[in-house]
């Protein structure tokens, strides 16, 4: 490679040979050789800027400029091809570690309401289907609206039925997670007047360790009618309308005497056992009949406490527990399964 034999721009071949080299450079390894080989200490363009210290002042000037430019070209070209491979590099990199979301089909594995809001939905479509409205309130609640509202007096002995965990605020033990959902049914009575057809869904504590049939942290439904002249017979009806309903037309329900400090009577709600249809079985221990949860007429001491008149309003209310009636219901026998959020268990629902 010799310098054009031109005066004007001597350099002119090499630079037009120098650009074309650098263009086609296919990475930065080829590029730092070009670099060396065009303008480095071995070069032509080097050694031509010593040979200027031997021209005449006049002819040294024109030269200078020339060997100038010549180097300037040769800069520009380098650098432009540098940056043209960082883009072409950047471009593959992007690619390669490119996500086309567009290849994640819907399967059958899409994604679903866990089993517990399935039941709980369920159960709700059930009694909004007999003219009831669906009510809600807080989970930590004053002892107040989880205790004594409901007829259960500081000291009373079915207050340690309940294993409460107490939230540091305020006085010792006047702030607490509440243990069933009964306080909404105390908001509710305290926020409107009868008639009152309502079932009040969520979530409860208990101070409890988790095992195969209990959880510290569960979910409770619980309906309340309060209206004129309404019976224990209207309660009786209403559950077994509600079992059909939920259960299917074979499964029938029936009561026995309880204990519950906020409803007199009290009652035990048992339904025909879903697995073996009242014939007994082992879910059902051989009665034929599954525990469901507990209901009664609420208690004059409950209406006073929210101003009702007991003479003149009667009520009744019951309450079962989500999870366990959703274990049985599926036949699962570990409650904990309900909570550990396995993708395989739950997937299956
Ligand atoms: C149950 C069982 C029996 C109940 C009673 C009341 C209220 F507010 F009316 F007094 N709320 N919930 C009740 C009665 C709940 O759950 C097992």
């Amino acid at each position: 490679m010799s310098p054009s034999p031109s005066p004007s721009r001597p350099w002119a071949d090499l630079v037009a040979d120098a650009v074309a080299r650098v263009a086609a450079a296919r990475d930065a390894a080829e590029l730092r050789r070009l670099d060396v080989e065009l303008l480095g200490r071995q070069s032509a363009m080097v050694a031509a800027r010593a040979a200027l210290a031997s021209l005449p002042p006049e002819e040294r000037r024109v030269a200078g400029r020339a060997l100038n430019e010549a180097r300037a070209a040769v800069e520009e070209a380098l650098v432009a091809r540098r940056r043209a491979l960082e883009d072409e590099e950047r471009s593959a990199r992007l690619e390669a570690e490119r996500m086309d979301l567009t290849e994640v089909r819907p399967t059958r594995r899409r994604g679903h309401l866990h089993l517990v809001t399935q039941a709980r939905d369920r159960l709700e479509d059930v009694f909004v289907g007999m003219g009831y409205v669906v009510a809600d309130g807080p989970e930590a609640e004053t002892d107040w609206y989880n205790f004594e509202a409901l007829n259960f007096p500081a000291g009373h002995p079915a207050r340690n039925m309940y294993d409460t965990l107490y939230l540091e605020l305020g006085p010792p033990e006047s702030t607490l997670l509440r243990t069933h959902t009964s306080p909404v049914q105390v908001r509710v009575m305290e926020a409107t007047t009868p008639p009152i057809y309502a079932v009040m869904p969520g979530r409860c504590y208990r101070q409890d360790t988790a095992d195969a049939s209990h959880l510290p942290n569960f979910h409770q439904i619980e309906g309340l009618v309060v209206d004129r002249g309404i019976s224990f017979a209207d309660l009786a009806g209403t559950l077994d309308a509600f079992t059909q309903a939920y259960f299917g037309a074979g499964i029938r329900s029936r009561l026995r005497p309880s204990y519950f400090p906020f409803t007199e009577p009290s009652a035990e709600f048992d339904i025909t056992c879903v697995f073996c249809k009242g014939d007994g079985c082992r879910s059902c221990g051989r009665t034929g009949w599954l525990e469901l949860g507990g209901c009664g007429m609420v208690h004059p001491n409950v209406f006073r406490a929210v101003g009702y008149d007991p003479e003149e309003w009667t009520g009744f209310a019951f309450g079962f527990g989500i999870d366990r009636m959703t274990a049985q219901r599926h036949g699962i026998d570990d409650l904990r399964e309900l909570v550990t959020n396995d993708v395989r268990f739950l997937r299956q629902f």
